[in-house]
């Protein structure tokens, strides 16, 4: 399974995040990506850098023939062209397409590159941003590292947060 998080929290030229995640949903059904499931959208607060506007969030599930990395390119040609630009780490985007999941491919970080692919994507056990749309969309994902569900996770950290 081929797991994708899309999250935005500024206007750009897809309109507001709503409306850019939306978008997205249908670039990511457009070949050579094909759309198996979407989640419904979430809005979550700013995670990592706190004062910046609520995200809204989701998850999708597609089909490609593309290696990983033919796919992260694409996936940054359409965060691209919804006027993604790369300032802050953790600031405020327009679009962001992450990839969680490459069909329980593990691979780790090359000392020497500077932006490099690392599978499954490491931050998605502390991110109930990503958790929770990918449990909706993908109940029986599991990590590839772990084993867990996303469910099992999400009841984990929220045992940690006391909520
Ligand atoms: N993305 C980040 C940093 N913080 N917080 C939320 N709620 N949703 C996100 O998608 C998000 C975040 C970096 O990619
Ligand atoms: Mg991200
Ligand atoms: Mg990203």
């Amino acid at each position: 399974m081929i797991v994708i998080a899309l999250g935005s929290n500024m206007n750009g030229p897809w309109g507001t995040p709503r409306q850019a995640v939306e978008r997205a949903f249908r670039a990511l059904d457009t070949f050579p990506l094909k759309l198996v499931a979407a989640s419904p959208l979430a809005i979550t607060e700013p995670f990592g850098r706190k004062n910046q506007p609520q995200f809204v969030n989701a998850a999708a599930v597609i089909e490609t023939h593309l290696s990983p990395d033919a796919l992260m390119r694409k996936l940054h040609m359409i965060e691209r062209e919804a006027g993604r630009q790369r300032r802050l780490r953790w600031g405020p985007r327009t679009l962001d397409l992450d990839l969680i999941d490459y069909h329980g491919l593990v691979r780790r970080k090359k000392t020497l590159s500077i932006r490099p692919l690392v599978l499954p994507h490491p931050g998605i056990s502390e991110r109930l941003f990503v958790l929770e749309p990918l449990e909706q969309v993908a109940p029986v994902w599991r990590h590839p590292l772990t084993k867990e569900s996303a469910a099992f996770t999400i009841r984990k950290l929220r045992r940690l947060s006391g909520t």
